[in-house]
């Protein structure tokens, strides 16, 4: 893997066992991270200070995960040019609907690239860094087309065991 083109970052150590799926991702495919705790509520300074560094310091896609009073992805995006998929944490008191909803309506002009609840969103959004990437990268794409046939291909074509 070359340098680091995909910022991972979360709000809290809590995240981490979501946010792992879109590093598992990334690592499967490929593609060289980093995978950071910034906080936009406890840890101000550092989302400030990430997101004015991310450009130039070559990161070409910010995946963002945060839970409840979601405010990472958004201000993330707020601070940097740099694409920001976000990933709505699933929450114990409601179900990640609060994420989902703190994450998706952003006001024009700083869009974030808002991902499903859960474990599935965190493996989307890693694979939608992926396929950004992959407009440029000619070997990446080859990788991620043969990871998308390779799961077209895990499918049954029925719910049962056929007998023999
Ligand atoms: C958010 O608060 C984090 O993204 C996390 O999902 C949620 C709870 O954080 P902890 O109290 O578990 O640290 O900022």
């Amino acid at each position: 893997m070359g340098e680091v083109e995909v910022g991972i970052i979360m709000g809290s150590k809590s995240d981490w066992p979501t946010m792992r799926h879109a590093a598992d991702i990334l690592d499967e495919l490929g593609v060289a991270h980093e995978t950071r705790i910034v906080s936009a509520h406890r840890t101000p300074d550092r989302l400030w200070s990430y997101g004015r560094d991310a450009a130039g310091r070559g990161l070409k896609v910010i995946v963002a995960g945060a839970g409840g009073a979601a405010h990472l992805p958004g201000m993330m995006a707020s601070k940097t040019r740099v694409p920001v998929i976000g990933v709505p944490i699933q929450t114990r008191a409601l179900s990640g609907v609060d994420s989902l909803y703190s994450i998706v309506q952003m006001p024009r002009g700083y869009p974030v690239a808002t991902m499903a609840i859960g474990a599935a969103g965190a493996v989307n959004a890693g694979l939608m860094a992926a396929a950004i990437l992959a407009v440029h990268d000619a070997a990446l794409a080859m990788r991620l087309e043969a990871w998308r046939a390779a799961l077209s291909a895990s499918i049954p074509e029925t719910p049962e065991e056929q007998a023999d």
